[in-house]
C-alpha cells in the first residue's frame, strides 16, 4: 500500500436528503454493516475501526427552503461538511476511509475529506449517472446528481456550500458505466474534456482496458492517492435491483469486481465510496422483494472486499 497501513475506517451514512424518492436508501449502511462488514475485513487481515453510523437526521435543519431548484441544501450541505470531517480524520491516522451510503450527495463530502488530505487524488466515479449537474442545470433539484459540479469549481457560488474548497481538477476525474447521462451533463463533460467510458465503451473494449484507461488518464505514473466513488446502480438491475435509480444496460457482476480488484492492484486506494444501495419497505415497493434486497447488499459486500484485496485465487 503506497498511502496508507492495512486499516480502514467504516463512515456509515444513513442519509437520504440528496434524493426524493422512499425507497430506503438511507438504510443501506446498516444493512451493509449487519451482513458482517466487519468481520469480512478482519478476515482480509485488515485492522477495522467503526464509531457506528453517523446521526446525520440530527444535522436536519429545521427550515430548508429551496435554493433555485436544490432541495434541502442545507441539509445536504451539512451531512456532506460532516462526513468529509470524518473521511479526513480516518485518512489523516493512514487508513483507508470506507463511506457507506445511502444516497450519493455524500461524495461531496467524502471526495473533499479525501482531497483536504491528499491534495493531488484523483477520482475513479462509476455510475450510471454523471452525477454532474449544476444548480442552474439540474431539472430534478436532487442534489445527489449534483456532487461532481461541486467537486469541480462550476457550481457557482450556492449559500450553505462555503466549505467546498476543496476543487478537483477535470483531468483528475474519470467515469466508468455511464448510461443515463442528461443533455446538459453531457454538455459539461464536453466542455471540460472529463474522461467518461460509459457503456459504450466496456463494450467495445472491455472492461480491462477501460480501467486501464481511466487510470491512465487520471493516474498515469500510479504515484496519486485513489478515490474510488462506487455507485450499485452502475451494476445492471440484474445484478443490484434495490437501489433509487435503476438504469437497465449496466456492469455485469463480474465487470464491476474487477474494477474494484484492479484498483486495489494499484496500491493508490485511500478512500471507497458504496452508494445507493436500498432498503425498501415492502409495503411501499412491493416489487422488491428480499431476495433482491439481498443481492443488492451482498454484492456492495463483494465489491468493498475486492477494493480490500480479496482475490478469485
Ligand atoms: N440526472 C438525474 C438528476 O440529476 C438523476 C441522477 C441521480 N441518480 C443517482 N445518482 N442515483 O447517480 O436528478
Ligand atoms: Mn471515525
Ligand atoms: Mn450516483
Ligand atoms: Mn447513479
Amino acid at each position: 500500500y503506497k498511502f496508507v497501513e492495512k486499516k480502514v475506517g467504516i463512515i456509515g451514512c444513513p442519509f437520504n436528503g440528496g434524493q426524493h424518492r422512499n425507497i430506503g436508501v438511507e438504510k443501506g449502511p446498516k444493512k451493509l454493516m449487519e451482513f458482517g462488514l466487519i468481520e469480512q475485513l478482519e478476515e482480509l487481515e485488515w485492522g477495522v475501526e467503526f464509531d457506528g453510523h453517523h446521526k446525520l437526521n440530527e444535522l436536519r435543519p429545521a427550515e430548508d427552503p429551496n435554493i433555485g431548484k436544490l432541495k434541502k441544501p442545507l441539509y445536504v450541505s451539512r451531512v456532506a461538511e460532516t462526513v468529509s470531517k470524518a473521511v479526513e480524520s480516518h485518512l489523516k491516522r493512514k487508513q483507508v476511509a470506507l463511506t457507506l451510503g445511502g444516497d450519493h450527495s455524500l461524495a461531496l463530502g467524502t471526495v473533499s475529506g479525501t482531497l483536504s488530505v491528499y491534495p493531488d487524488a484523483c477520482l475513479i466515479w462509476v455510475d450510471a449517472h454523471a452525477d454532474i449537474n449544476t444548480p442552474e442545470t439540474t431539472k430534478s433539484g436532487n442534489l445527489h446528481g449534483c456532487p461532481v459540479s461541486f467537486l469541480l469549481g462550476i457550481a457557482g457560488k450556492v449559500p450553505g456550500f462555503e466549505w467546498v474548497n476543496k476543487i478537483l481538477s477535470p483531468d483528475r476525474i474519470a467515469y466508468i458505466g455511464l448510461r443515463d447521462v442528461e443533455t446538459s451533463e453531457k454538455k459539461i463533460l464536453k466542455q471540460l474534456g472529463i474522461k467518461a467510458f460509459s457503456m459504450h465503451e466496456v463494450d467495445k473494449y472491455g472492461i480491462g482496458k477501460v480501467v486501464e484507461m481511466a487510470l491512465d488518464a487520471v493516474n498515469p505514473g500510479r504515484t496519486r492517492p485513489i478515490h474510488l466513488s462506487f455507485d450499485v446502480d452502475a451494476l445492471d438491475p440484474t445484478v443490484a435491483p434495490s437501489t433509487g435509480t435503476p438504469v437497465r444496460g449496466g456492469l455485469t457482476f463480474r465487470e464491476g469486481h474487477y474494477i474494484c480488484e484492479a484498483i486495489h492492484e494499484t496500491g493508490c486506494l485511500v478512500s471507497v465510496d458504496m452508494m445507493e444501495v436500498a432498503v425498501p419497505d415492502h409495503e411501499i415497493y412491493p416489487d422488491i422483494d428480499d431476495s433482491q434486497v439481498f443481492a443488492t447488499v451482498t454484492v456492495g459486500l463483494s465489491l468493498i472486499r475486492c477494493c480490500l484485496g480479496e482475490t478469485l485465487l
